[in-house]
């Protein structure tokens, strides 16, 4: 039985006068943790910040916890906790979370004896949390609540002030691997993947019709703060012309701007320049999206999301690997979002394996895990690629055989560096896309030329009101509903009378409503498909307020 004489007059006191739970709702921790209006946040933090005391003591590690409401408006804010080795809080762990945010400001000493008795928590242990934040004005009060809750669990905050949730991600790793993943300080971040990049690049920054000048918008957010030291780390390498970087507290955070404006309005952002044909790219709010787009010469906008990016990465790893010779298991991770044309273009033609999970990262993350290389991302440009820890020791060792040829060892030590420009951690939008831009580079490829591997499915994405949204469940990586009953033979009827036609529904981790997503060979068809799917969601799931319409 662990030591649990912890005199918690702190917490309740803290409790009491400073976080005192001010909102009679209850709050969820969701797919990505926490979120609502900064304003609502205070007594949140400050249990989270207790929790991840806890969650540190039990795994004997330090944790991080990030505050962000990533692509969300300005005034909402949001927490989400990282685990030791710099992954998503556990799910299990999910519940606690939970718990500890709706408990009465009285009970929250009764949760954590709950917790320290059922989990046997050793209490005397002087535990790490390292704290990130984002741009939004309302995240340092915010991590001052968070921090108190640390503080009075006896936990040390180590504040690294405004940072990308995949810096945090990758401290919290470098930390708990002893600095063999990396070192635990922005300027080694940048150091590591910089030197990474440029080592890839070589001497000469262009190459066919690839051109070293990128247009970079970062939402006016973290991201649009961390490029710059990139840049001066990159040199001449590679040109980023940086766009929406403005002071914080202007309310402009992801306005017009960002990836998932770009990917949800499938249209150029503001702030950034129409130059036609130019490659530019924006990331989210916390700088863990990426997506690419151009504009052609009628001013439309090309996208070139998450699926591309995946594709490109998977196609890319797997001729690398082939030419070291060794037999290794690539696959390629997606969601029921991916684009069907994706998903066919990877299978039947570069016959990389496909495995299917539930939207969130944290369920990518895992199934990638199956892989010894496992390339994830979410259509909306959330993703990266994990390497198991085996083959990283087999390319090491690869190295150390003398009867491999020199092109062997070359491109094994090429896919070493690959591997330290990538944070495994989580997906990363600027480890991302100086990954994207060494493959451009490598391949000699202009935005044009990586566009044109496949032509994407036309796709219309709804949303539907309904009484309660726990009423529809899915199975089959959510591709499949199976309540309300009968609701699954119906989108099929449906489907079956469109050529190229796929649709599923699903409730939306994020939101209080349920999303419908459809795809068919013409644009007028994928929407009129989901309008009939969201219709039918709404009869038969008791929908409320207008009906859905196009
Ligand atoms: C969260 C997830 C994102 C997912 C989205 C789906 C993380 C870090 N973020 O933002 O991956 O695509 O939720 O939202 O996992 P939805 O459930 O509302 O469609
Ligand atoms: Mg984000």
């Amino acid at each position: 039985m662990a030591n649990n004489h912890f005199n918690y007059k702190t917490v309740y006191a803290f409790a009491r006068e400073m976080h005192p739970k001010t909102e009679k709702f209850d709050v969820q921790y969701g797919t990505a943790g926490f979120r609502a209006k900064a304003s609502t946040l205070g007594y949140v933090m400050y249990r989270m910040g207790l929790l991840a005391v806890l969650r540190a003591r039990y795994k004997k590690g330090c944790v991080g916890v990030m505050i962000t409401a990533s692509h969300n408006p300005e005034p909402d804010n949001g927490v989400k906790l990282i685990d030791p080795c710099g992954e998503m809080l556990e799910q299990s762990w999910e519940l606690w979370a939970t718990k500890f945010a709706n408990v009465a400001d009285d009970e929250l000493v009764d949760v954590i004896h709950e917790i320290v008795s059922k989990l046997d928590i050793e209490m005397t242990q002087r535990v790490e949390i390292l704290v990130g934040k984002d741009t939004r004005p309302s995240s340092p009060s915010l991590a001052k609540a968070l921090c108190d809750g640390i503080l009075a669990l006896s936990g040390k905050p180590i504040d690294y002030g405004i940072v990308t949730t995949p810096q945090l991600h990758y401290f919290v790793y470098c930390k708990n691997s002893k600095h063999e993943y990396g070192i635990p300080t922005e300027e080694g971040y940048y150091t590591k993947l910089s030197n990474a990049f440029k080592k890839l690049r070589g001497e000469s920054f262009n190459n066919g019709n690839y051109f070293n000048k990128i247009l970079f918008d970062g939402a006016n957010g973290v991201g649009a703060k961390k490029i710059k030291y990139f840049q001066e780390c990159l040199g001449d390498s590679l040109k980023i012309e940086m766009y929406n970087d403005e002071l914080i507290g202007t309310g402009k955070l992801n306005f017009m701007c960002g990836a998932d404006y770009v990917k949800v309005k499938q249209t150029f952002p503001n702030g950034v320049p129409q130059i036609t044909e130019q490659r530019c790219c924006s990331v989210d709010g916390d700088a863990d999206r990426l997506i690419y787009y151009y504009l052609d010469e009628n001013k439309k906008c090309h996208l070139l999301d998450g699926d591309r990016i995946a594709i490109l990465i998977a196609e890319y790893l797997k001729e690398m690997v082939e030419s070291t010779g060794l037999e290794v298991d690539l696959g390629l991770v997606q969601t029921a979002y991916a684009n069907g044309a994706s998903t066919d273009y990877i299978t039947q033609k570069l016959k990389v394996p496909v495995s299917f999970a539930c939207t969130g990262i944290k369920y990518l993350h895992h199934e990638a895990q199956k892989f010894e290389i496992g390339v994830y991302f979410e259509a909306n440009g959330h993703g990266t690629i994990v390497f198991k820890k085996e083959f990283k020791e087999k390319l090491k060792l690869a190295l150390e055989n003398t009867s491999l040829s020199n092109e062997q060892h070359g491109a094994i030590k090429k896919v070493l560096t690959i591997i330290d420009l990538i944070n495994e951690t989580v997906g990363d939008a600027i480890s991302d896309m100086l990954l994207v831009e060494t493959i451009l580079h490598s391949k000699g490829w202009s935005i044009q030329d990586w566009e044109k591997k496949y032509t994407d499915l036309p796709n219309r994405l709804m949303k539907v009101s309904v009484k309660d949204r726990t009423q529809i469940t899915t199975t089959n990586s959510e591709r499949t509903c199976i309540k309300p009953d009968g609701l699954q033979d119906e989108i099929d009827t449906i489907v079956a009378r469109y050529k190229a036609g796929r649709s599923f529904v699903r409730p939306s981790g994020t939101e209080d409503l349920v999303r419908v997503y459809a795809e068919a060979i013409s644009q007028e068809e994928a929407d009129q498909l989901s309008l009939e799917v969201a219709l039918k969601v709404y009869d038969m799931a008791d929908g409320i307020g207008p009906k859905p319409s196009l």
